[in-house]
């Protein structure tokens, strides 16, 4: 039988081909997609949030991890939907008008991804009513803004009120260098996340 704990040692290393061969083996012997993913692959990622939120590793063991996983799911992926396994959450996430920087923003996706999130990346320079058509069209439960550059704060703003006024039930959630925990209180924000690893649990908290 294939070794879930050894899949989830080959994301917390990045090890791609160990990853993908694990992983075809577990589907060749019949398990489950969902196991598979469950006990192996989003397993793994957790170890990485933990150990990045700790310090203990940084951004490009983390994209390393993240790449592994992302090899790993184009097996699974297939599998997965003829399952019917669902997502544990549907989040939206985008750099906000203006701002180009989408780093820390793909990190946050990738994680998300790691934790079970079906993720919508709807991109940079992404203007408030873009936000809300999309949301309206994917009907994600949370929507989260990214932005690198103090200029771009205010659209941070602007966005979180279009969302609000559009009258969506959808949460929000910010996050980016200059970002604070007081700027998402006082910009009316459901969450906000320091790190890729945090924003993962705002958006487990917000979904539940
Ligand atoms: Co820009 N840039 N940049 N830049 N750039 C900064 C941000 C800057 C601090 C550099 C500096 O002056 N020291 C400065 C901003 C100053 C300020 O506003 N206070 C700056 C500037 C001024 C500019 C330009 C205006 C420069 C110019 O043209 N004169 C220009 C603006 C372009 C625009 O956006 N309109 C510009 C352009 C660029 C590049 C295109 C060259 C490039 C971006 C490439 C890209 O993203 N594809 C770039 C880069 C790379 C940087 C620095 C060097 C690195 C940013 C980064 O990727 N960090 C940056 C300086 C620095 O930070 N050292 C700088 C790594 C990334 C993983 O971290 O994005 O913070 P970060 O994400 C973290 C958390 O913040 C959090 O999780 C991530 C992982 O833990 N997080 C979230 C992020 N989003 C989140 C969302 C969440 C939750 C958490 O929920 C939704």
């Amino acid at each position: 039988m294939a070794d879930l704990k050894a899949l989830s040692e080959a994301i917390i290393k990045g090890d791609q081909k160990t990853a993908v061969d694990i992983t075809k083996a577990a589907l060749d012997d019949g398990m489950a997609p969902g196991t598979v993913l469950s006990d192996g692959l989003i397993a793994g990622m957790n170890v990485i949030g933990v150990r990045f939120k700790a310090n203990e590793v940084y951004i490009p063991e983390v994209l390393i991890a993240a790449r592994a996983m992302k090899m790993a799911m184009e097996l699974l992926e297939p599998k997965l939907i003829e399952a019917g396994v669902q997502p544990i959450g549907k989040a939206m996430i985008g750099t906000v008008q203006g701002d180009l920087h989408d780093i820390g923003k793909n990190l946050v996706v990738m994680m998300l991804k790691g934790a079970g999130f079906e993720v919508v990346d709807i991109g940079v320079d992404v203007a408030p009513d873009a936000f809300v058509d999309k949301a309206k069209e994917t009907g994600v439960q949370v929507v989260g803004l990214s932005a690198l550059l103090t200029t771009t704060m205010p659209a941070m703003e602007k966005t979180v009120q279009a969302i609000k006024g559009a009258g969506l039930s959808v949460k929000t959630m910010i996050g980016g260098a200059p970002v604070t925990q007081a700027y998402a209180e006082k910009i009316g924000a459901d969450g906000y996340a320091a790190d890729a690893a945090t924003a993962v649990d705002i958006a487990k908290e917000l979904t539940n």
